[in-house]
């Protein structure tokens, strides 16, 4: 531990104290945010656990140090709570792609479908769909569905829809949203780095595109990926999702070595380069002037009440889909 980041500890720890608060950070924040997280006694974690931990907490406070859906997600589960952001433009391209007027007329045009939308849209989306879910459910869950012969309305990432449909065989419509850091890892590249690499494990997140999917060892979630870092029995791990995910991964496996999967190469450029510019915008800076500024969110309480239901209803499945599948194994 260096001697800066020992004094910024001992001064957010002192900070959150005096405030109530509690600092929870997600995968995809810089390294030093997510040390912080963890040694203060936060969490860091995807963006369901962290709203969850969120509620097992006595503080009145949580600081979430990600972006705006994770934000709204932990008011909606805690709404008796002050919950600030460190960022309020810290938005997603996932929850930005799917606005209220036009998604709710597509989902006019298919009035005898259940709506499914992913983690990553904005508190007024979830609260007119049926069911919220993650990347680490969203399989059981769509074919539970099918299973009671329901039809689907997906959103809003097509390329996680085209992945869940490749896997299950079931139809959906798919709104056409996508995640412009995963959206930009290029195939050819990716190819090359691995016969460079020869012995090595590619794992993928869902929001990539099916040509990247197609050449990956493991495809799943944030917290399925860090799991499968540290199962891999390769030395050379290729990583396709945000890179300050990295930070656990080492944390795991110090002796492994970490790749990117490529956004850039031959005849291409990368805008985003493996980073998410939103998540970005969380600093050390602005975390310890958090409550100096306009960073608390607010949500209306129909919003609130709504969106709580599809997400409970997602938190009950995952709990049984859980139980069952350790009463299987
Ligand atoms: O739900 C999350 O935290 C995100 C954005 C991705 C994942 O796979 O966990």
């Amino acid at each position: 531990m260096n001697i800066q980041y020992t004094e910024k500890l001992k001064f957010v720890k002192n900070f959150l104290r005096q405030n109530d608060a509690k600092l929870i950070a997600h995968y995809y924040v810089d390294e030093e945010l997510q040390k912080l997280a963890e040694d203060t006694g936060g969490c860091v974690a995807d963006s369901l656990q962290m709203a969850k931990f969120g509620s097992q907490q006595k503080e009145s406070k949580l600081i979430i140090a990600g972006v705006r859906f994770m934000g709204e997600t932990a008011k909606i589960l805690n709404p008796e709570k002050n919950i600030y952001v460190i960022d309020k433009d810290a938005t997603c391209s996932l929850d930005e792609s799917c606005q209220l007027e036009p998604f709710q007329k597509f989902c006019n045009s298919f009035p005898d479908r259940e709506i499914v939308v992913y983690a990553n849209t904005s508190a007024k989306i979830k609260a007119i769909s049926d069911w919220v879910v993650t990347s680490s459910i969203a399989i059981p869950l769509v074919e539970n569905l099918a299973s009671q012969n329901k039809k689907i309305i997906w959103a809003p990432d097509k390329y996680l829809g085209a992945y869940i449909q490749d896997q299950t065989g079931i139809d959906m419509k798919i709104w056409n949203g996508a995640c412009i850091v995963h959206e930009e890892y290029k195939t050819i590249e990716l190819k090359k780095l691995i016969t460079h690499l020869g012995d090595c494990d590619v794992l993928v997140h869902p929001e990539s595109p099916r040509s990247i999917i197609q050449l990956a060892d493991v495809v799943g979630s944030t917290t399925k990926l860090i799991n499968a870092s540290q199962k891999s029995k390769s030395k050379n791990i290729i990583v396709a999702t945000e890179k300050n995910i990295f930070y656990q991964m080492k944390k795991l496996s110090p002796e492994k070595n970490f790749f990117e999967a490529p956004t850039e190469g031959e005849g291409a450029t990368c805008k985003s380069c493996g980073r998410c510019p939103w998540m970005d915008l969380n600093t050390y800076k602005k975390l310890i002037n958090i409550f100096t500024g306009n960073n608390e969110l607010l949500l209306d309480e129909l919003v609130i009440r709504n969106a709580k239901k599809s997400i409970n209803r997602m938190i009950e499945f995952e709990d049984k889909f859980y139980q069952e599948s350790t009463r299987v194994s």
